[in-house]
C-alpha cells in the first residue's frame, strides 16, 4: 500500500468514505465488453458480411483487425489485461462460429455459440447478446422489422426469435442472465410521408418476437432507441418515444445509448425517471461527437454524470453497463482498454463522491454547501485510489499499458 494511497484514504475518511469498500464495489460492477470493437462490426458470417445498408459505419483503417474468431479472442484477452474488474462479453449474432458455411440469420442456433460459452466460462465472463439487424441484403432498403414487405419482416422476426432462444440457452449454460439487446436501423434519409405505418409494423413485429416465451431467469430483452443514423437522418422508426413507450407498455428493459440523442442531450438525467417505469436499464456507454455516436469513452463529464446517477439512485444492480464504441483509426486494443478503463474510473469516482454530505446540505436547503461539496470532490485525490485499485488487480498503469499494447501491435497485429 503506497503512502500516496494512505494519505488519500485518510482524506476520503474525513468525508465518511471507506476507500477499501469502494475499491471492492468498483471492481465488482460488471462491464459488458462489446466484441465488435475488435473487427469494426464485421462479424464472421460467410461470405464476409459487408457493412452496408444499415446505418452502422466504422471509419479508419488501422492495421491488424481480427479476421476470425481465434484472432478476436486473442485480442479480447489482450485488452482484458488492462481492464480491472468484472467483465462480461457482449456478442452480436454475426459473431457465431459457422464452420465456413453460410447459415442464414433466421436459422442460427445455440450450436454456433457453444464455443463462445466455453471460452467465456473459462474466463468467468457472463455473456450478453444482440440480434444483428444490419449488414445484410434484406436490410439494404433501410428497413427490417418495419419493412413494408411481410416476407422481409418475417425473416427478421425469425432472426429475433432465434436470438432469444440462443440467449436463453447461453444463460442456462452459464447459470446467468443474458441481456439481449434489440436495435434496428430502420428509417428514412429524407422526409417521410407516413411516419405512423412503419412504427405500427415495428410494434407488431416486436410483439411477435416477444410473444415467444423465454425464461427470464436466463434471458431478458432490451430495446434501444436512436435519434438518427447515417442514411436515416430524417426519421428513425425506433425513436426515443417509440421505445420508451414500448418498454413501459411491455415491461422490457430499455437501452440508453449515450450517443443516440440530440448532441447536447445527456442520458444521465434519464436514468432516475426510467428506473421508475421499466424493470431494468441497459446502458450503451459511448461518446457522441457531432453526428457520430460511437467514439471511445473517456473519463469525461458525460460519463461521470452517468455513473454518478447510477450510484446515487442505488441502482448498480438494475442498470447494466455495456460498452458501445468502435474506432478503426487507432489500435483497437487501445480503444477497448482505454474506453473500458475510463468507464471503470467513472464508477470508482462516483463511489468516492461525498453524496451523504451533499444530500444533508440539500435537505437543509443549503445549496451553496451542496455545490461546494461537488466542486471539492473533483480535486480529491482520486488518482491515488485508481492507481491502488489497478495495482491490486495487477493491471498496468496507463503508461505501461501503452508500451505493452505497442509490443502486441508489433508482434501480433502488424503480422496479420
Ligand atoms: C447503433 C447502436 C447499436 C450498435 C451495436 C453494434 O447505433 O448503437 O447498439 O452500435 O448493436
Ligand atoms: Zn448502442
Amino acid at each position: 500500500m503506497s503512502n500516496v494511497y494512505k494519505s488519500a484514504q485518510e482524506k476520503y475518511a474525513k468525508y465518511g468514505i471507506d476507500t477499501e469498500k469502494v475499491i471492492k464495489t468498483a471492481l465488482s460492477v460488471p462491464l459488458s465488453m462489446h466484441c465488435w470493437q475488435g473487427d469494426d462490426v464485421g462479424g464472421f458470417e460467410t461470405p464476409d458480411a459487408e457493412l452496408s445498408g444499415g446505418g452502422i459505419q466504422t471509419t479508419g483503417n488501422f492495421p491488424g483487425k481480427a479476421r476470425n474468431v481465434a484472432e478476436l479472442r486473442a485480442d479480447i484477452d489482450e485488452a482484458a489485461k488492462y481492464i480491472p474488474g468484472k467483465l462480461r462479453l457482449n456478442l452480436h449474432a454475426i459473431y457465431g462460429e459457422f464452420g465456413g458455411k453460410k447459415v442464414e440469420r433466421d436459422q442460427i442456433d445455440f450450436s454456433h455459440f457453444k464455443g463462445w460459452v466455453d471460452w467465456c466460462k473459462s474466463r468467468k465472463m457472463g455473456i450478453d447478446f444482440n440480434p444483428t439487424f444490419f449488414s445484410h441484403p434484406l436490410a439494404a432498403d433501410g428497413f427490417t422489422l418495419s419493412h413494408k414487405d411481410r416476407k422481409v419482416r418475417k425473416f427478421w422476426i425469425d432472426h429475433g426469435i432465434a436470438c432469444r432462444k440462443i440467449a436463453e440457452k447461453i444463460g442456462k449454460a452459464l447459470s446467468d442472465t443474458v441481456i439481449t439487446n434489440f436495435w434496428m436501423p430502420d428509417g428514412y434519409k429524407d422526409l417521410p410521408a407516413d411516419r405512423l405505418a412503419p412504427r405500427k409494423r415495428m410494434e407488431e413485429s416486436l410483439d411477435e418476437i416477444f410473444a415467444v416465451k423465454i425464461n427470464k431467469k436466463y434471458d431478458k430483452d432490451s430495446v434501444e432507441c436512436k435519434l438518427f443514423g447515417i442514411g436515416s437522418e430524417s426519421y428513425v422508426v425506433g425513436s426515443h418515444e417509440f421505445f420508451m413507450g414500448y418498454a413501459v407498455k411491455n415491461n422490457t428493459l430499455l437501452t440508453l445509448d449515450s450517443g443516440h440523442f440530440h448532441p447536447t442531450e445527456q442520458i444521465a438525467d434519464k436514468i432516475s425517471s426510467m428506473l421508475l417505469f421499466v424493470p431494468e436499464i441497459l446502458l450503451h456507454v459511448s461518446r457522441g461527437v457531432r453526428w457520430d455516436s460511437d467514439h471511445i469513452v473517456l473519463f469525461d463529464d458525460a460519463t461521470n454524470a452517468i455513473m454518478q446517477e447510477i450510484v446515487r439512485c442505488g441502482a448498480l444492480n438494475r442498470v447494466h453497463i455495456g460498452m458501445d464504441f468502435f474506432d478503426a483509426s487507432v489500435n483497437r486494443i487501445t480503444a477497448w482498454a482505454l474506453g473500458m478503463r475510463s468507464a471503470r474510473k467513472c464508477i470508482l469516482a462516483a463511489l468516492l463522491d461525498p453524496v451523504a454530505q451533499m444530500r444533508k446540505a440539500e435537505n437543509a436547503w443549503d445549496f451553496g454547501s451542496r455545490l461546494a461539496l461537488m466542486e471539492e470532490a473533483k480535486t480529491m485525490p482520486f488518482a491515488a485510489v485508481w492507481d491502488e485499485l489497478c495495482e491490486r488487480e495487477n493491471i498496468p498503469s496507463g503508461l505501461e499499458m501503452i508500451d505493452s499494447i505497442k509490443a502486441y501491435e508489433r508482434d501480433v497485429l502488424l503480422k496479420r
